[in-house]
């Protein structure tokens, strides 16, 4: 393929409720989306950086930029292009693996639309559907979570993830076991707000069987994560601190994580999400496909990483309408708490056009 052009698409989705976490609250998501054209076809990427840099150093103006700038002119003055060269490309220009994710996604997007193929083949699913988890936000009160939770569970979700910080954890906790019962799957994301100084508070956390805590400690702070897997029970998993599959070999190797939680839009793409889901199943490390509020189009590779025979835990990648009124894509919808994996080429789903016009801030087309 040879790429005639890319797009850099700014869009904007208001939430159905906010989202909040120990590191900020979410109530609109501000989309960069990736078009790429080639002679064969189209294809396209969703960035997952937020707004604002607080969950990683990648934020969505400065990944815009760094597209702008650096990484689309690199793989348009490229006389042959495959997804597979993509990584090595853009190589030279260290870390913004948001935007090279979804720069690359969008050529993969079009070389399997070219050539007939889906996400879920290319990638190697061995699913047709995936069971489905819920991420639920931090709230004002425990009444206010158990409705949450009541929602989501009577919709069908099979796996309630609460977001936790100091100060809400132990209490949702229990509250949400004792209202639900012991066979919830149930885990907690902590999204770096804890020290190891706090070990012995989240050992609370120990006899409420939960199915993982998730990234307690600092994203840089690997061996700390290996002390505090020594310390408790709950089976640690990692999400911030995977952000390759070499980072995820030596987490393992250093006992820091029993359970991984691959974020393709994070860790540079699918082919490295791929690559991360290999190394765990080699060692036996259950892994699962996370979320950032993807719209339809993030949302359609997801599921098709989570139908990898090495994702074997709910993954948070929810129906459409856990997050929006009105998705970009026909909607993914929960059926018997599983979503289907798309079939057709490439992503297997479009833009609806009409909503991409509405939801459209503004484009940038770049040549070469
Ligand atoms: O269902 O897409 C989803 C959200 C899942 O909790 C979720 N994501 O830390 O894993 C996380 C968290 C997140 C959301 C992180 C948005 C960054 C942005």
């Amino acid at each position: 393929m040879r790429l005639s052009g890319v797009e850099l698409r700014r869009v904007e989705l208001p939430l159905v409720a906010p989202f909040r976490t120990s590191f900020g609250t979410e109530t609109v998501r501000d989309v960069l989306l990736v078009r790429v054209v080639t002679g064969a076809a189209e294809g396209w990427g969703e960035c997952v950086a937020l707004a604002d840099p607080l969950y990683s150093p990648e934020y969505v103006e400065g990944a815009a930029d760094v597209l702008r700038r650096y990484l689309v002119p690199a793989l348009l003055g490229a006389p042959r292009l495959t997804a597979a060269m993509v990584a090595g490309l853009l190589a030279p220009y260290k870390g913004h693996r948001m935007a090279k994710a979804a720069l690359e996604t969008a050529v993969l997007d079009a070389e399997l639309r070219a050539a007939g193929r889906s996400f879920a083949r290319e990638l190697g699913a061995v699913r047709e559907r995936v069971p489905c988890g819920v991420s639920v936000g931090i709230m004002d009160s425990v009444p206010e979570l158990l409705d949450a939770v009541t929602g989501y569970l009577a919709e069908g979700y099979l796996r309630i993830k609460l977001k936790i910080e100091p100060g809400w954890d132990v209490e949702p906790v229990r509250a949400v076991r004792e209202r639900f019962g012991d066979e919830v799957l149930l885990q907690v994301d902590a999204n770096t707000a804890y020290t190891l100084a706090d070990a012995r508070q989240l050992g609370r956390l120990d006899p409420f069987g939960l199915l993982l805590i998730e990234q307690p400690l600092d994203e840089e702070d690997v061996l700390g994560h290996a002390e505090l897997a020594a310390r408790i029970a709950t089976p640690v998993c990692l999400d911030e601190s995977i952000t390759s599959a070499r980072t995820a070999a030596a987490a393992i190797r250093l006992g820091a994580c029993a359970v991984i939680n691959i974020k393709p839009g994070r860790v540079g793409g699918y082919l490295e999400a791929r690559r991360i889901h290999d190394v765990a199943a080699a060692h036996g490390i259950p892994a699962w496909c996370g979320g950032m509020l993807e719209t339809g189009l993030g949302r359609a590779a997801n599921v098709a990483l989570a139908a990898l025979p090495g994702c074997t835990l709910p993954g948070d990648t929810s129906a459409s309408g856990r997050y929006f009124a009105t998705d970009l894509t026909e909607p993914f919808v929960l059926r018997d708490g599983h979503l289907a994996v798309p079939q057709g080429p490439g992503l297997g789903v479009d833009p609806l056009p009409g909503v991409l016009r509405e939801t459209t801030k503004a484009t940038d087309w770049i040549s070469g």
